[in-house]
């Protein structure tokens, strides 16, 4: 049985990533949603509806559990996806706070994400709720998810459009940013030259590897045995795009099947 994981796009191929490497011996069915991405601006109504959709669809591979590697989408549609299922159901909201409350020093932290997420709230009550007298400041950034999606993320074009992004938070007194939106780990390097070198970049999928990890082990269905598992990623857009950012990402051959 596979772990399924999902995001609006390329997104949650950062949470696979670190799924690949913290359990290689897991085989994976990952679903971008990159025709109807960016979530970042929908309501949450609809990010929940494509949401429940995209779950429907992988339900059909009998997955062992599933991962909402999108924060807009574990957001919106968490907890009313957990209670519907009979699987574990994770998001990457609450991997995302516990890493930052172990990182920060000074109590400070600094959210980005998209609209949804950012209006959502759901980071600082996620917050709150570990550590009470965390102070958190939060910024929306609409703009990196597109360049991301285009496969720009390699290139220093990208500097001014994060700078510009990074304005206001850049001028907190935070000691760590959480990168609450799975896209942004491709951006981690203009990131981290936009903030300096004072604050720590806390992404999600390391966190989020573990739990599944905790998860399994509880339950009893760590994969098993030496295969190396064969993946499967599915997404409702361009596959020629999709599979080139995955293959720069995974450094993994990816092929394309009809
Ligand atoms: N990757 C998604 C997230 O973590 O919120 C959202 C990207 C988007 O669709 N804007």
């Amino acid at each position: 049985q596979a772990i399924a994981i999902l995001d609006s796009g390329v997104g949650g191929l950062t949470v696979v990533k670190e799924v690949m490497r913290q359990l290689p011996r897991e085989k994976i069915i990952y679903y971008g949603d990159t025709a109807r991405a960016p979530y970042g601006p929908r309501s949450s109504g609809e990010v929940k509806m494509f949401t429940e959709q995209i779950v429907d669809y992988l339900l059909q591979f009998d997955p062992k559990m599933i991962v909402i590697a999108c924060n807009t989408a574990t957001a919106a549609a968490l907890d009313d996806i957990t209670a519907k299922m009979d699987i574990p159901v994770i998001g990457v909201i609450h991997p995302g706070a516990r890493a930052a409350i172990s990182a920060t020093k000074t109590g400070r932290v600094g959210v980005i994400g998209t609209v949804g997420t950012i209006n959502s709230g759901a980071y600082t009550t996620a917050l709150k709720q570990l550590s009470p007298y965390i102070e958190v400041v939060s910024q929306a950034c609409p703009a990196l998810v597109p360049l991301v999606e285009q496969g720009m993320f390699r290139s220093e074009k990208c500097d001014p459009a994060v700078r510009e992004s990074l304005n206001g938070i850049k001028h907190e007194p935070i000691d760590t940013l959480i990168l609450g939106c799975t896209h942004y780990p491709f951006l981690v390097e203009p990131i981290g030259r936009a903030m300096g070198a004072g604050v720590k970049l806390i992404s999600s999928a390391d966190e989020t590897a573990r739990e599944i990890s905790t998860i399994l082990y509880d339950k009893g269905k760590l994969a098993r045995g030496d295969e190396t598992p064969v993946h499967q990623f599915f997404c409702s857009g361009d596959a020629g795009i999709f599979q080139r950012i995955a293959m720069d990402w995974l450094g993994e051959q990816i092929r394309r099947t009809p």
